[in-house]
């Protein structure tokens, strides 16, 4: 099938977040009544209510369907009792292949554009840059589905005592229901060790589970029935904008049955008769990264179904839930329960503004860490507009990555709720930017360094796209890359501050060598460029120096600054970074009270706007606090206030992270119930903007985290938002930066307990109404009690070791016996790497990062003196010479033409003890390197 998204497509998609286009995409109302008398099924009181189930099938509906994912696969299980439907995906089935975004016309325009700006002629500005720095082609392309897999029962009607579960403790869904007097389950998961997804039928009457299988496909496909057990969808992605689609895929089902028959014949598979089943699913794709799209997909597909088919059932299970539990288990959170949980899952969403219902607030947290557990694990794609679930050719706005709020947001709870590795594949992908955006810094602006605007896809498209009113903004790139610096902050990993600081250093380069002089304010500023999305007068938002662009470079600025001074390096260039910092333009108050978005006191022309980007320096930054900015902290508060609560599912979802950071608690919960409603939020939790997207699942359980832990502004402010409707809880492994796992304890609204877990010796200082009373401090690690000052009346300072636990209390409470920090999920302890032989004509250096044991990625760095890099392997062992480089080859970037740095990973768990190694061909001057091997061994 051939995709041609028109022009007129896009747009519609583009400004569907605008008041009456939204509504046009609105999915059918929903509605749910509460069932009298109903009680949670027993397997969701097991798994402490964090499951979302249903007495119900999906039916039809996507948006009834459960996600299941392992980062790479991901499937939306309908649990239809006539027909299962696994809707299929594959995290790197792209439309269209490799593409150089960048437009050669750009940088003549450039002075042009940029004097139109400054003489306010902003219409002749956005008119120029809409023919001269539009990206080729002018639009990105889109995430598209495998197709779907589907078991047919030949089983209409009669069906009772249904049941549908997504067992978030677990990963696991399972549908359970009576027929003829059979109880029939259906259990599947996506496993990350073993690369496949399961399915395991099982009825408890022998020879009872009859069902055809077929794979179906919106794609250009081929169905065949390679074995007698085997069924395969071979493919191709869509054509798009004018590219041929290119990106290769197999899917492979294969089936195992107990106590019947199976036969194969033309892409059907038939079960008869049997017992029990259990259905292996394995993709492959040919995407390698994103300019290379000749991997050996059927070979990927094969080789997993393979290894799948060695290992028992129970075995691939207990493999699943211990690695997904693995990260899953480090956050445990209890915010009270109430008979609202006693409902099926869209019965409490429909009825959750008229109920109190706090356990909805803990499942919705942990949903948001289920998904990005199951859409990004060390070497995938990062979680896109929709995670990795997508079942439309041509999704809404592509189903890609948006930078200008979509995608950070994403990332926000990836720290603070201890999945750091769950953030590795955003680097990953600024590592490739920093590649394809030193081409459109250099073509459209004469500059170093590298830039990207609004939007990326899978082939890391950089340039201005979708028209100058959206895509003209310059800070995506720099958004992107302060996170480097953010993300340290939590971690303290040097080696993965190393990586990746020659892409923060590119994203700051290119800013010393793009910005301008403000001809009558002085300051430099960024032109042209854009505050997101919003037009300052009728139908123009071009302009220089938004108010967001500034806070973006100082968090880059500070963070290029920072990681210098920790690795020792780049001495002058600090210098320069320094000096430009100073002459950004500082915040203002505007006329209303309210922080200005622009560098005039322009009001906007929509003033419910979804986007507040002129608020980042609330959050995710922290240029505006409480205690350092109160007047700039006041003037936030106005600026919330005139945009109003309302808003697309992800404005809701950033509004309660500021009003977390406004510490009020009783707004950023209001805003929780604003979002748990059935215009914005699917019967099966996923976030509505509508329609369907996901950052607004991220961005409430980045919320909640902040309503529990702030760690912005070098403390730690435990409890800053506790609301009302949580009296009683408590909630342990949230992190703060630092190097802090957190667990906490309260009582009618009062803290009872804090544990704080030190990865590194220092001095912290902790926040909270605790240490206005009598309140205990003990290091619970080795007895003492640790020496404090009281800087002020809500703050205690006190020096921490390394591995220690500290206990602050109110006094005569017994320590509670749920509280516990699990060690850090940070990688700060990484495996030891050793490199011999050092290939001749090149030196390598590596290293190892990522937890331990359960995976880890190894950042694989050559310098080859003056000599050009020009090709390079990564080959890749695990464990112990199970060859795994089909799929986990790595990526390499070449920045500069002599240093090469590929990125391996791996993401299933190793034993204590155990080691793995991996090897690399460097290919310089046109000259292999002998393979170099490392050898890892867990510590
Ligand atoms: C930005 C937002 C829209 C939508 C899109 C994916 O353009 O303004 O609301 O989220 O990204």
């Amino acid at each position: 099938m051939e995709i041609n998204m028109s022009e007129v497509t896009r747009r519609r998609l583009l400004t569907a977040g605008a008041a009456g286009m939204g509504a046009a995409l609105l999915p059918a109302g929903w509605t749910a009544l509460a069932r009298a008398g109903s009680t949670a099924p027993a397997e969701v009181l097991a798994a402490n209510d964090l499951a979302l189930w249903y007495d119900e099938p999906a039916g039809a509906d996507w948006l009834r369907a459960l996600p299941i994912g392992n980062g790479r696969l991901g499937a939306m299980v309908f649990g239809n009792v006539d027909t299962e439907r696994l809707q299929l995906n594959e995290d790197t089935v792209w439309a269209g292949g490799p593409y150089d975004s960048a437009n050669p016309r750009g940088a003549a325009a450039l002075p042009e554009i940029r004097r139109l700006v400054f003489a306010d002629q902003w219409s002749q500005a956005q008119n120029l840059i809409n023919q001269a720095m539009m990206g080729t082609p002018g639009g990105q392309l889109a995430y598209q589905p495998v197709g779907n897999l589907r078991l047919a029962f030949g089983t209409a009607s009669g069906a009772s005592q249904y049941n549908r579960i997504l067992d978030l403790t677990t990963a696991t869904t399972s549908t359970t229901y009576v027929l003829n007097g059979v109880r029939y389950q259906r259990e599947v998961f996506a496993s990350a060790p073993d690369q496949v997804i399961v399915v395991r039928l099982t009825a408890d009457r022998a020879n009872s589970i009859t069902f055809n299988a077929t794979f179906d496909s919106p794609q250009r496909t081929t169905v065949s029935s390679p074995d007698g057990a085997t069924i395969a969808l071979d493919g191709i992605s869509g054509n798009m904008e004018g590219i041929n689609g290119s990106v290769r895929f197999l899917a492979l089902a294969n089936a195992v049955a107990t106590g019947g028959t199976v036969s194969n014949s033309a892409g059907t598979l038939r079960v008869s008769g049997a017992t029990s089943v259990t259905l292996l699913v394995s993709i492959g794709s040919s995407y390698v990264n994103y300019r290379t799209v000749n991997g050996d997909y059927q070979g990927i597909a094969r080789t997993r179904l393979n290894a799948a088919r060695n290992v028992g059932y129970d075995q691939l299970r207990g493999r699943h839930v211990a690695d997904y539990q693995r990260l899953f288990g480090r956050v445990s959170i209890d915010l009270g329960r109430t008979s609202a949980a006693d409902q099926p899952t869209d019965v409490r969403i429909a009825q959750h503004g008229g109920v109190d219902d706090p356990q909805f607030s803990a499942l919705l947290f942990q949903f948001g860490r289920y998904l990005l557990i199951s859409s990004s694990r060390p070497g995938t794609q990062p979680a896109n507009l929709q995670g990795i679930w997508n079942d439309q050719m041509a999704p809404p706005w592509d189903s890609k990555y948006t930078i200008n709020a979509n995608l950070p947001m994403n990332y926000w709870p990836a720290d603070t709720t201890n999945l750091a590795e769950c953030f590795a594949p955003v680097f990953d992908l600024v590592r490739d930017l920093a590649v394809t955006g030193a081409r459109t810094a250099q073509v459209q602006y004469g500059a170093g360094g590298w830039v990207a605007h609004h939007n990326t896809d899978g082939w890391r498209g950089t340039s201005v796209v979708d028209g100058a009113l959206w895509g003209m903004w310059q800070t995506g790139g720099a958004w992107l890359a302060s996170l480097i610096w953010d993300h340290y902050l939590f971690t303290g990993d040097v080696g993965f501050l190393r990586s990746n600081y020659p892409a923060l250093k590119g994203a700051a380069q290119f800013f010393l060598d793009t910005l301008v002089a403000h001809p009558s304010l002085g300051f430099l500023v960024t032109n042209p460029s854009n505050s997101p999305e919003l037009a300052h007068h009728s139908g123009v938002s071009v302009c220089a120096g938004p108010t967001m662009d500034n806070q973006i470079l100082r968090d880059l600025f500070d963070g290029v600054v920072r990681a210098g001074e920790v690795l020792g390096v780049d001495a002058d260039f600090r210098v320069q970074v320094r000096a430009a910092r100073e002459r950004l333009a500082p915040m203002r108050v505007g006329s209303r009270g309210n922080i200005q978005e622009w560098l005039a006191d322009w009001v906007e022309t929509e003033r419910t706007h979804r986007h507040i980007s002129h608020l980042y320096g609330l959050h995710p930054s922290n240029q505006i606090t409480r205690r350092g900015t109160p007047q700039l902290y006041e003037a936030a508060r106005r600026t919330l206030d005139l945009r109003g609560d309302d808003g697309t599912g992800w404005s809701l979802a950033w509004k309660i992270n500021y009003w977390a950071r406004m510490e009020d608690a009783t707004r950023a919960h209001k805003l929780i119930r604003d979002l748990v409603r059935t215009d914005r939020l699917a019967p099966n939790m996923f976030d509505l903007h509508p329609p369907f997207q996901i950052d607004g699942n991220f961005g409430a359980t980045s919320g909640i985290a902040e309503m529990l832990l702030q760690s912005h502004h070098n403390e730690l402010h435990l409890l800053p938002a506790l609301p009302t409707a949580w009296p009683t809880g408590n909630v342990t492994g949230l992190r703060g930066r630092g190097g802090y796992t957190v667990g906490m304890a309260w009582t009618r609204g009062q803290a009872d307990e804090f544990l704080i877990r030190a990865d590194r010796d220092g001095t912290v200082k902790l926040r909270a109404r605790l240490f206005t009373g009598n309140h205990t401090v003990v290091d619970v690690t080795d007895g003492t009690t640790p020496a404090t000052t009281r800087p002020e009346a809500d703050v205690i300072q006190l020096t921490v070791r390394a591995g220690h636990t500290y206990r602050a209390a109110r006094p005569g409470v017994t320590p509670s016996p749920t509280l516990s920090v699990t060690p850090s999920a940070s990688p700060s302890a990484p495996p030891s790497a050793t490199s011999s032989p050092t290939p001749s004509g090149a030196t390598a250096a590596y290293s190892v990062t990522g937890s331990w044991p359960g995976g880890f990625q190894a950042d694989v760095r050559v310098t080859a003196g003056s000599k050009p890099i020009t090709g390079w392997t990564v080959s890749w062992a695990f464990p112990n010479g199970q060859v795994i480089n089909q799929i986990w080859s790595g990526s390499y970037t070449q920045n500069g033409a002599n240093v090469a740095v590929a990125n391996v990973a791996y993401n299933g768990a190793l034993a204590a003890g155990a080691s793995t190694t991996f090897g690399f061909i460097a290919t310089v001057n046109g000259t292999n390197n002998p393979p170099t091997n490392i050898t890892c061994t867990t510590t």
